[in-house]
């Protein structure tokens, strides 16, 4: 039995698509067609098999994605759906992450919207195989009554666009990689055919190639090329070949000459059509109008069903309701399935070809440093397990792969009763989970090997390093048993004695020990795989407590739960020891409560208000790009801070990096984790990280550069700029963030007796900035200098750690700093062995006293720099019928909102509107738009970037004229920059400057008149 297995005959695909663009319709159809029967072909399309939770069902948008087996023409295909909304944009990383394809879906009369970009992107970055399907075709006839014409202008603007999309993507890393562009097909292009091929060749979609299909999911119909140039081909007597090359684009069929031509070869005046129009739409089109119409063409539906050999029973023809004749004949004529499937099959990857093309992605060539040649057994076998992936080795005897890219929880009485062989099982005892009635599965893909049920394996976590040994490495690594392993047809599991490489399936058994994702391996000799990527992280914020404090045990294990139960939501505990829950916006965040309330915790809980995030800076802005660079140099620009001992003295300047800069270090955060601890490599065939983030960085500096200067400063600037990147110590807060602490000039001396605590330029070295510095000691000097050199230097972690707990919390109102540099210049002065004894008594150790100095002295200096305040923006996008305007813009305007962009949506009464939402004002947006509107706009929020507000929050009128247009300061100022810092400086307890009742008097009179 197990040699008929053939993994080219699987496919794992993955169905992906802005929200509400017909992704769980279309899979009802499929499911209907090739699932075995758990569908009636009646129900496809209304019942949403995939949306199984009852959250889902009532709010009609999928939130999780899940994983059906198809069985198509001798072929098994592993189908996920998967969610639209951003909320559950972690779903679609999960989901690509075990797919080797994925179908992109785009509402033909909505288009493109930012989440199609966002699932191309992720398509993208998982070397997936996209192809595209165009759904509701339908409303183009029946909503929009858009000609044929009108309909295939359209249809070909999307496809454009889709492709522009793409290929931006693929530019990116030709950018960096110029030798895959002159690798790449040069094609053969025949002279007739190079005015249609040329600006054609290079898309990723191209429906003549047949990986873009047309289909209306709804009622069950779809199309490719293909299907119409099989049917032509003998009537026009041409080979379906070249049909399939015509059907698309400027071609047109002369009937008197039987050619087919270019545009070039239309006579003048000539009313010919492109042959996609004339061939597929305008039947298409006649077939509606023959149904819907009153006066229709009823003898056509007949010819139809004749030529096509049909067999739609006459009560379905006799239906009162056209819609309904129109779906059983369409449905028939051009059955949804047959279209989308047939395109898998020959368009999408098997695991074997897909998972030597997505290796580099998953699990990266690892640079094996010269320390670690000891160790070569492991690499060889790590090699071998790495070549196992590759090749989707399904052999008993190769080593056993898998990842599992989320946990999720069912109840415990939705598990199989029965085991393989039909034996009754007792779910409760063998849970393990005592006596939780949730069980937790494991959503896994397996790469290599076989999986058994009872096997024992190791569970990587993406931290482990298979080179390393001792404690540190141990956390990283387990060994677990799995219990059993499960197909997933949706909701329903089928138990399976084992599973081989190229599949997916749930297992039970890791429930404690695995939270999120991991790696699965039956050999410690494996590198874990790279981590996911996710489009957003977990923003919406709030403090939950149980309504009776008595039932805090109960919150505590229901949030633990639910931490594991979801892939993307964040538990943890405030400074303040309050449990804070992160998740992605606000439907995610009322699931996870009602999850929490209703299934893990079971009891009455109180919810904070969002706690929103904000980040500290300093005023950046000044004419003189120059200025800049000053403030890093003199007295006066400085903060000086002593120790109470009086033996440190330090010194902080602070200077803001360039916006584009901090972005950079702010998103590239990962990378450098994994530079700074040595760790990054290069993929197979791309530009080393390193370099390519050097040259980002390069990039984002001479883009303000060029926007400020002149161009004889330019040079200037330049080297300015390259001495300040040759000084990096480090990055705070948390050793990656988006602030740089720097080593003071090299013209900077001790001075005196006292002695710099110097630190190395560590993460220059690291991005190559500078070469690997060797200390050179010059002067060897007295050996009581020499013992206070030797002190400064065991400070060193003293500076750092002051520096990294003030980019935590910056003096505004404790939140992290944003895009700072600060020059720490610290000496310590000698001091008599007598003095040193009793001063360590009096003022507590040193190196903790220098910590502090460091600390205020750094926040001191961004207090005296003009500072500002740092809020997240949201990017929306707004869809408004034109009656609704006003009141939309009322509402974007209550919450301080941007408008980037208005467009009329050409063929629709709707307007999109693009605009900026501060975080901030954010919560209960959807739901007030919504009110304002009565539904008929909605809103889609993507977290942005962040932006500093150009309100100075400790503005107080000064001069007469400022005071004329704010007043004397006695009336209270719309400070919106001061009102959020009070707001979070009281949610954190910080004392609030309030000034209750400042002008008694003026009060009283304003009493009077009212
Ligand atoms: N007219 C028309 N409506 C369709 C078609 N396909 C889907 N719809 C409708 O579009 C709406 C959304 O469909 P779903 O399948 O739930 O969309 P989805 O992409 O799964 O949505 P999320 O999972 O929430 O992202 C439903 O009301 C469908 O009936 C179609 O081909 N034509
Ligand atoms: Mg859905």
């Amino acid at each position: 039995m197990a040699d008929s297995y053939d993994c080219r005959s699987i496919r794992n695909i993955c169905i992906l698509a802005h929200v509400d663009h017909g992704k769980t319709t279309l899979a009802d159809h499929l499911i209907a067609s090739s699932g075995g029967g758990v569908l009636h072909p009646k129900q496809a399309g209304r019942l949403r098999f995939m949306d199984y939770l009852d959250e889902e069902q009532r709010r009609a948008i999928t939130m999780k994605s899940s994983s059906i087996a198809l069985q198509y023409k001798g072929y098994s295909i592993n189908l996920i759906d998967s969610p639209g909304h951003m909320d559950f944009c972690s779903e679609v990383s999960t989901a690509s992450r075990l797919s080797d394809g994925g179908l992109v879906l785009v509402d033909a009369v909505e288009g493109v919207h930012i989440q199609t970009h966002a699932v191309l992107r992720q398509a993208w970055i998982e070397k997936l195989t996209p192809c595209l399907v165009l759904n509701k075709i339908d409303r183009l006839i029946v909503e929009l009554k858009l000609s044929p014409m009108e309909a295939y202008n359209r249809l070909q603007r999307i496809v454009h666009e889709v492709n522009s999309i793409v290929s931006a993507y693929k530019s990116e890393k030709y950018l960096s990689d110029v030798d895959s562009i002159l690798a790449g097909p040069a094609g053969e292009i025949g002279d007739e055919n190079q005015e249609f091929v040329e600006d054609d060749e290079e898309d990723t979609f191209q429906p003549q190639k047949g990986n873009v299909v047309f289909v209306c999911a709804l009622d069950g119909w779809g199309f490719g090329i293909c299907e119409f140039a099989e049917f032509y081909a003998s009537k026009l007597g041409a080979s379906s070949g070249s049909l399939q090359k015509a059907l698309w684009g400027p071609r047109y069929f002369i009937p008197k000459t039987k050619m087919i031509v270019g545009k070039k070869g239309l006579t003048a005046g000539s009313k010919a059509r492109p042959m996609f129009v004339q061939f597929v739409l305008e039947p298409l089109w006649q077939v509606y109008e023959a149904v819907l119409d009153t006066n229709g063409d009823k003898q056509l539906l007949e010819k139809l069903i004749k030529s096509f050999n049909l067999s739609v029973p006459p009560r379905e023809l006799q239906n009162k309701d056209p819609k309904a004749v129109l779906q059983s004949v369409m449905s028939r004529w051009l059955p949804l399935s047959d279209a989308i499937l047939s395109m898998v099959i020959k368009h999408m990857p098997d695991p074997g070809s897909a998972q030597s093309f997505r290796l580099s992605r998953l699990l990266p060539k690892r640079e094996i440093l010269d320390d670690d040649f000891g160790s070569s057994d492991v690499i060889a076998e790590a090699e071998l397990v790495r070549k196992s992936v590759e090749m989707c080795d399904s052999r008993p005897e190769a080593p056993c792969v898998a990842f599992v890219s989320k946990m999720f929880a069912v109840p415990m009485k939705m598990l199989p009763q029965r085991d393989v062989n039909g034996g009754i099982l007792n779910n409760y005892i063998e849970g393990g989970n005592g006596d939780s009635d949730e069980c937790f599965l494991a959503f896994a893909r397996i790469f290599s090997g076989v999986l058994h049920s009872g096997q024992k394996v190791f569970v990587l976590s993406a931290l482990y390093d298979p080179l390393k040994t001792g404690d540190s490495v141990q956390k990283h690594i387990q060994e677990a048993e799995l219990h059993s392993l499960y197909l997933m047809m949706g909701q329903g599991l089928t138990p399976v004695a084992s599973a081989r490489a190229g599949n997916i399936v749930a297992i039970r058994g890791l429930g404690q020990h695995i939270l999120k994702s991991a790696t699965l391996s039956s050999t410690k000799n494996c590198w874990p795989f790279s981590s996911m990527t996710f489009q957003v992280s977990p923003t919406l914020k709030v403090a939950i407590e149980p309504s009776d404090p008595v039932d805090m045990a109960a919150l505590m294990k229901g949030l633990q739960l639910l931490n594991r139960a979801d892939p993307f939501v964040e538990v943890s505990v405030s400074a303040r020891g309050e449990h804070v829950l992160a998740a992605a916006g606000e439907v995610h965040l009322e699931r996870c409560i009602k999850d929490l309330k209703e299934r893990f915790a079971k009891v009455n809980l109180e919810i904070s208000p969002p706690l929103v995030s904000f980040r500290e800076t300093i005023e950046g802005e000044s004419s003189n790009p120059f200025d800049k660079f000053k403030s890093l140099t003199g007295n006066s620009n400085c903060i000086e801070k002593t120790t109470p001992n009086g033996r440190c003295t330090v010194r902080v300047h602070v200077l803001k990096l360039p916006d584009a800069l901090t972005k950079l270090l702010d998103e590239s955060s990962d990378l450098l984790e994994d530079i700074i601890a040595g760790k990054a490599t290069r993929a197979q065939d791309d530009e080393h990280p390193v370099e390519s983030l050097k040259k980002r960085i390069w990039d984002a500096i001479e883009s303000e550069i060029s926007d400020t200067s002149v161009e004889k400063d330019e040079e200037k600037l330049k080297l300015l700029w390259e001495n300040i990147l040759k000084r990096i110590w480090a990055l705070g807060p948390r050793q990656v963030g988006p602030n740089m602490l720097l080593l003071p000039d090299s013209t900077t001396e001790d001075n005196g007796s006292s002695v710099l605590i110097k630190g190395s330029p560590y993460i220059s070295e690291r991005l190559g900035f500078v070469s690997n510095s060797d200390e050179l000691e010059t002067e060897t000097t007295s050996a009581e200098t020499r013992s206070l050199k030797e002190e400064a230097d065991s400070l060193r972690s003293s500076v750092l750690s002051g520096f990294q707990v003030a980019t935590g919390s910056g003096p505004l109102c404790d939140e992290p700093m944003w895009g700072l540099a600060f020059v720490i210049e610290a000496s310590i002065s000698p001091v008599s062995e007598s003095e040193a004894i009793h001063q360590s008594d009096q003022y507590g150790v040193f190196s903790g006293q220098v910590m502090t100095a460091v600390k205020e002295a750094c926040k001191a200096a961004v207090l005296q720099k003009n500072p500002r305040i740092v809020e997240g923006m949201y990017f929306c996008e707004l869809n408004t019928p034109t009656e609704y305007l006003g009141p939309m813009y009322a509402v974007l305007a209550r919450r301080r909102a941007r408008i980037l962009k208005e467009e009329m949506q050409e063929g629709s009464p709707l307007f999109t509107v693009h605009a900026y939402v501060p975080v901030a004002e954010s919560f209960g947006f959807a739901d007030e738009l919504r009110r304002w509107t009565s539904g008929a706009s909605s809103a889609l929020l993507v977290l942005s970037h962040w932006e500093a507000l150009a309100e100075d929050p400790f503005f107080v009128p000064k001069t007469e004229e400022e005071k004329e247009e704010f007043g004397d300061g006695s009336s209270v100022l719309q400070n919106t920059a001061r009102k959020l810092i009070d707001g979070v400086r009281r949610r954190k307890g910080l004392p609030v400057e309030e000034k209750v009742v400042q002008f008694a008097t003026k009060q009283r009179t304003l009493a009077r008149k009212v």
